[in-house]
């Protein structure tokens, strides 16, 4: 074998071993996130929660006491309004677009907690 066929060998083995070893750099975004608040006689638990732009998301507000104002949950920024039953479980699906900071509050604008989309 002349020497220039076994650079050329040598130049085409290192290029298919780099393609091929060379993994997809950016990691998968999920399908889907959830998150779950839950109302309690001390309001929000957790107060904030973080979201990641562009995945569809699915949080769970669960309402476990008449002892707060919290009976709806509102998010303006999606203009999602839902009800929330005694210890009913409400899944509310939407798909954050924007980074930023985003409230939801209570039925009557009052008791607001934070998603914060990243
Ligand atoms: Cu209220």
């Amino acid at each position: 074998m002349r020497r220039s066929s076994i650079v050329w060998l040598s130049c085409a083995l290192l290029f298919g071993v780099l393609v091929g070893l060379t993994p997809e750099r950016t990691v998968a975004k999920p399908r889907v996130q959830t998150a779950k608040i839950v109302i309690t006689t001390k309001g929000y638990q957790p107060t904030s929660l973080k979201l990641r732009r562009g995945v569809p998301a699915r949080v769970t507000f669960l309402r476990t006491t008449d002892a707060t104002c919290v009976k709806e949950i509102v998010l303006p920024d999606f203009n999602i309004r839902r009800a929330l039953p005694l210890n009913a479980p409400v899944v509310i699906g939407f798909t954050p677009t924007r980074k930023g900071s985003f409230t939801f509050v209570c039925g009557m604008n009052m008791m607001s907690g934070q998603m914060i989309v990243q």
